[in-house]
């Protein structure tokens, strides 16, 4: 059995200690950290959300799978941002109001940092006001939004809207992402930009900030 589906069973078993021996040793190895991340690390947790689905796993195997997938994004993230390159612009990042989850946004985050954006995370559960305060004071070129739940999603315009009545819309491209959303919606709330995964994301990004 390979190393990377050792991390995959040890994410979905929510085995912490195993998850970070393994990365470690996938690490010495040699394995590229991307292909650690995408086929260990993620591909684990795409089981445990396979199977929450389900009903085969609950919220506390799913919160002990979460820690695990964490620690395992801890021992990559130096490797994962390792360029010194001039930032290309500085990124508000947050999960919306009413939504906890952290992971996606958390990996949108390192993969953006990699880039050489300089990235302002706000954390999760954000609210329009919260995130209108941290654009006035940090003046970002991108605004970054994730939400994993649909009832959090129109949480979105809302942000949106905020951000227009207070006149700062034309200063800032505006991105989203998160499993439930997908471009039409993007383009319905008035978002710049949608990206399905992380390394879409940096994409997005850079050619936002280049509009
Ligand atoms: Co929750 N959860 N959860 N959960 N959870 C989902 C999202 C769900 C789809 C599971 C399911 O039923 N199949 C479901 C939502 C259903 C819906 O809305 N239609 C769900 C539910 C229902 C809930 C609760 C309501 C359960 C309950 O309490 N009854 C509750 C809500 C709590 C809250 O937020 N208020 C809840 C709680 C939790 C935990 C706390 C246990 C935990 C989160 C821990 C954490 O994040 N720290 C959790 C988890 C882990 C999941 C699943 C299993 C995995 C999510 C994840 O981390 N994926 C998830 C099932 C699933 O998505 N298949 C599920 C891995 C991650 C790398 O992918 O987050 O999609 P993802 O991010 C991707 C892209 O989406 C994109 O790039 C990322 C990297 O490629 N992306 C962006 C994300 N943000 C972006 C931003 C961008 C660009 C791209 O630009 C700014």
């Amino acid at each position: 059995m390979s190393l990377l589906t050792d991390i995959a069973d040890a994410i979905y078993d929510g085995d912490l200690d195993t998850v970070v021996a393994q990365t470690n040793s996938a690490i010495q190895n040699e394995t590229p950290a991307l292909e650690i991340l995408e086929k260990g690390l993620m591909a684990g947790m795409d089981r445990v959300g396979q199977d929450f689905k389900a009903g085969d796993l609950f919220i506390p195997e799913v919160l002990i799978a979460s820690r695990a997938m964490q620690a395992g994004m801890e021992i990559l993230k130096p490797l994962l941002v390792t360029q010194k390159i001039k930032s290309p612009g500085k990124i508000i990042l947050g999960t919306v109001q009413g939504d906890l989850h952290d992971i996606g946004k958390n990996l949108v985050a390192i993969m953006l940092q990699g880039a050489g954006f300089e990235v302002i995370d706000l954390g999760v559960d954000v609210s329009k006001e919260v995130f209108l305060k941290a654009i006035i004071e940090n003046k970002p070129n991108l605004v970054g939004m994730s939400s994993l739940l649909t009832t959090t999603m129109p949480q979105m315009p809302e942000i949106i809207e905020t951000i227009k009545q207070a006149g700062l819309r034309d200063h800032v491209k505006i991105m989203v992402g998160g499993a439930p959303l997908n471009e039409n919606y993007a383009q319905k709330i008035g978002a710049d930009g949608y990206a399905q995964n992380s390394s879409i994301a940096v994409e997005l990004a850079k050619s936002l900030i280049n509009t």
